[in-house]
Formats: structure tokens, C-alpha cells, sequence
């Protein structure tokens, strides 16, 4: 009967087989990675992928870093779970009602930023007939006094990458919120024409302490079609 130490070493061979078996068939396949991207654009639902932070499971404290799903990220932003170790928003601090089980808040370096790009060729006729509006919202607060804070925005961008709008949420100061945390922003809008892409950008700073206690959750990005 083998070890437990030497299991391992044995399986090794083995599961360099499978994983080169595994590889195989997708060689040269663009349709495997066709298959990840997200569905095209539609109206009346939020585009923003894992916005509420709930698709992984959330830091259990201070500590710990949770890279969210659908997010480039830089710094240490991090998906945490309501009501984890070291300080933060719970589940009756003010805030969604539909907060989930995490948020996301930025680690323990000054800043820390998260970006995704939505795709909106699919609706492109329409935004260049200039006939369609967005919402973008998010809730947006911190921790106690403190001022560190959280800035959320998407810039819609033409088929060069240039900026044509930006949409800005927050930041939210100690004083416009009831202590430990999150109240929404909104803002609504007419998609300008020639746009072709929406990046959402979350920045997180901090300004008092180790941890950078900006929270964010529940950014949604709603396109709708004018006189519809
Ligand atoms: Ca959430
Ligand atoms: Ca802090």
C-alpha cells in the first residue's frame, strides 16, 4: 500500500497524460474561446458582469485578497464578504437590500482599481441613430469616519477606443453617509452616437489606516431603447 508522501510523485505522470489529453482537441479551436465571451448586448438588464460581487466566495476578513471574477483589477481589490473579520459593512449595516453575501473593497494598499469593457457593437444601429439611454448606478460608502472612498464610472468609447462620454458615481463622503455604509448614485443618459464600447471603472483610495475601507456593490449598467 503506497504512502501518503508518495502519492503524489506516482499520480504526477498521470496527470501530465490527462492534462495534455485535455489539450489536444482544443488546439487551434477559436470557438472554445468564442464560447466564454459574454452574450451580446440586449436592453433592460444590467451588462455588468459580477457587479454585486457574489460570483466568488468573498474574503473572510482584513487579510485575505479575493481577485473578482469579470474585473481587471491592480492593487489589491477584492471581493469581501459582508460582515468579515476587520471592520465592514454587515448585513444590517445601511445599504441594498439585495446586498448579497460580499462587496468589494480595496485591501490594505492606497488604491487598488478594478475595469471591465462591455462590448455594444450588437446595438450599434440604434445607438447611432442616437435612440438609446442608459442607467448606471451603484452603491457606494466606507467605513466609520473614515474618508477613504470609492469612485465607480463607465466612459463609452467609439471603434478608436477614444472616450466619447464619462459617467461618473461617487465619491461618497463620511458625511453623506450614516457611518459604516453604502447609499446609491445614479445617473442616466443618452448613449452618444459612434459608441461601440462601455468600460466600467472602479477606483478605490485610501486615506486614513492600513485597510482601504472604499466599498462598492450592485453597479449595474442598463441600456434601454428611447419610446420603448
Ligand atoms: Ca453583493
Ligand atoms: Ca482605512
Amino acid at each position: 500500500m503506497p504512502t501518503q508522501t508518495s502519492k503524489p510523485a506516482m499520480m504526477k505522470p498521470l496527470r501530465a497524460l490527462f492534462f495534455l489529453a485535455a489539450l489536444v482537441p482544443f488546439a487551434g479551436t477559436p470557438l472554445i474561446a468564442r464560447a466564454d465571451a459574454p452574450p451580446p448586448a440586449t436592453y433592460g438588464t444590467n451588462l455588468v458582469v459580477n457587479g454585486d460581487a457574489e460570483t466568488d466566495v468573498g474574503a473572510p476578513d482584513n487579510d485575505h485578497i479575493v481577485k473578482p471574477t469579470g474585473w481587471a483589477t491592480t492593487g489589491q481589490f477584492t471581493a469581501v464578504q459582508y460582515g468579515a473579520s476587520g471592520g465592514f459593512p454587515d448585513k444590517s449595516s445601511a445599504g441594498p437590500d439585495n446586498r448579497g453575501l460580499n462587496l468589494f473593497e480595496g485591501g490594505n494598499v492606497p488604491k487598488s482599481t478594478a475595469q471591465q469593457t462591455i462590448a455594444l457593437g450588437a446595438l450599434s444601429a440604434d445607438i447611432d441613430a442616437g435612440t438609446v439611454s442608459y442607467n448606471f448606478s451603484a452603491w457606494i460608502g466606507g467605513w466609520e469616519n473614515q474618508g477613504d472612498y470609492a469612485v465607480v464610472s463607465v466612459q463609452f468609447r467609439n471603434t478608436s477606443g477614444a472616450t466619447l462620454a464619462t459617467s461618473t458615481l461617487g465619491p461618497v463622503t463620511p458625511a453623506q453617509r450614516p457611518g459604516t455604509s453604502l447609499v446609491q448614485r445614479s445617473h442616466s443618459g443618452a448613449v452618444p452616437k459612434g459608441t461601440r464600447s462601455a468600460v466600467v471603472s472602479i477606483v478605490i483610495t485610501r486615506l486614513v489606516g492600513t485597510y482601504n475601507d472604499g466599498s462598492v456593490d450592485n453597479i449595474a449598467l442598463v441600456l434601454n431603447k428611447k419610446g420603448t
